[in-house]
C-alpha cells in the first residue's frame, strides 16, 4: 500500500517542538513565513530580526540566519542588515505590537518613513503576551487585561493604534496589508500577502499585519479566541491591503513628489 504525504513540515522551519501555548498562532505565523521563504528559493540569502516578546525564539524555529534585537529595535537592527548586506539579500522583521507599538515606535515609523526595503511581519493580538497580559496600544476599547481589569478606558489610557493605518500616511511604503489568522482561509489569505511582501522587498518598505490570537492573555479556550478574533479585533481592524507599489497616501496632494523647496529665494510678498 503507498501513503500519501498529506502535510509535512516545511524545510524552512527546524525540527523543534515550539514553546507557544496551545492555540497560539504565532506558530501558524512562523509557518506561513517558512513556507514563503521556501517557495521563493531564498533561505540562504535571507536574515530575520526576532523581537523581544513571545516571538523571542523565533530563530530556534525558522531556519535562516536571525540577529535578535533589543526590545522593539527590530526595524533599526533590520535597517543596519539591509544597508550593510549584499542587494540579493532578503531582511525581515518579525514583531508583536507590544515590541512594535508601543516601545519601537519611532523605530517603525522612521524605517518606513526612510522607505527601508525590510519586510515587517508585525503580529497583533491586542495584548503583551510574554510578560502576563498587560494592556497593548493595541489593546480594544473595554478590554480587559492585568493592567485594565476594568476594560481599557480610552479617556484615560487613549485609543489603540492602528498601525498600517498610521503607516498608510507615509510616502515612503511599498506594501501595507493586514490580515488575518483566525480561520483556514484567512491562512491562504495571510500567506499571499507574505508573499507579496517578500516579492516586493526590493522596491521599498513592506509590511504585513497579522491579526493573532493569545488565548492565554485573552483567558479563553483555543477555539474560542478564534471567534473573538473575528468579533472583536476585525471590525476594529479592517482586513484590507492599504498599499500598492505606485500608490500614493490617501491624502496625496500634500506629497506631490514634484513639490520641492524653491531655490530663488524668499518673496516679499505671497503670491496670490
Ligand atoms: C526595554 C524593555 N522593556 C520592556 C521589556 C519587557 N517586555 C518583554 S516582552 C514585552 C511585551 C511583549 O508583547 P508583544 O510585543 O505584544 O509580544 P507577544 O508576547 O504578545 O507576542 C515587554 C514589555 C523588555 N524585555 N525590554
Ligand atoms: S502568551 Fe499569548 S502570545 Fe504568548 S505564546 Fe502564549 S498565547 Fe501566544
Amino acid at each position: 500500500m503507498t501513503e500519501a504525504v498529506a502535510f509535512a513540515r516545511t524545510p524552512v522551519l527546524t525540527d523543534s517542538y515550539m514553546h507557544y501555548c496551545p492555540g497560539c498562532t504565532h506558530g501558524t505565523a512562523h509557518r506561513l513565513v517558512a513556507e514563503v521563504i521556501d517557495e521563493l528559493g531564498i533561505q540562504d540569502r535571507t536574515v530575520g530580526v526576532s523581537p523581544v516578546g513571545c516571538a523571542v525564539l523565533a530563530y530556534n524555529y525558522i531556519d535562516v540566519d536571525f540577529l535578535e534585537a533589543a526590545h522593539g529595535r527590530a526595524p533599526a537592527a533590520a535597517t543596519g542588515l539591509r544597508r550593510t548586506l549584499p542587494a540579493d539579500r532578503y531582511v525581515f522583521a518579525y514583531q508583536g505590537d507590544g515590541d512594535l507599538a508601543s516601545i519601537g515606535m519611532a523605530e517603525i515609523l522612521h524605517a518606513a518613513n526612510r522607505g527601508e526595503k525590510i519586510t515587517v511581519v508585525f503580529i497583533n493580538n491586542a495584548i503583551y503576551g510574554m510578560t502576563g497580559g498587560q494592556m497593548a496600544p493595541t489593546t480594544l476599547p473595554g478590554m480587559r487585561t492585568t493592567t485594565s481589569p476594568q476594560g481599557r478606558d480610552s479617556a484615560d489610557s487613549g485609543h489603540p493604534i492602528r498601525v498600517c493605518e498610521l503607516l498608510d500616511t507615509l510616502v515612503a511604503p511599498v506594501f501595507l496589508a493586514r490580515g488575518t489568522l483566525s480561520s483556514a482561509k484567512g491562512v491562504l489569505k495571510a500567506k499571499k500577502l507574505l508573499r507579496r511582501a517578500f516579492e516586493l522587498q526590493h522596491q521599498g518598505f513592506t509590511l504585513v499585519e497579522l491579526l493573532s490570537t493569545c488565548p492565554t492573555g485573552w483567558g479563553l479556550t483555543p477555539g474560542d479566541s478564534l471567534a473573538w478574533l473575528d468579533r472583536n479585533m476585525t471590525p476594529f481592524f479592517p482586513i484590507r491591503t492599504f498599499r500598492e507599489p505606485g500608490a500614493m497616501p490617501p491624502q496625496a496632494d500634500p506629497y506631490r513628489p514634484d513639490l520641492r523647496v524653491r531655490d530663488d529665494g524668499p518673496t516679499d510678498e505671497p503670491e496670490e
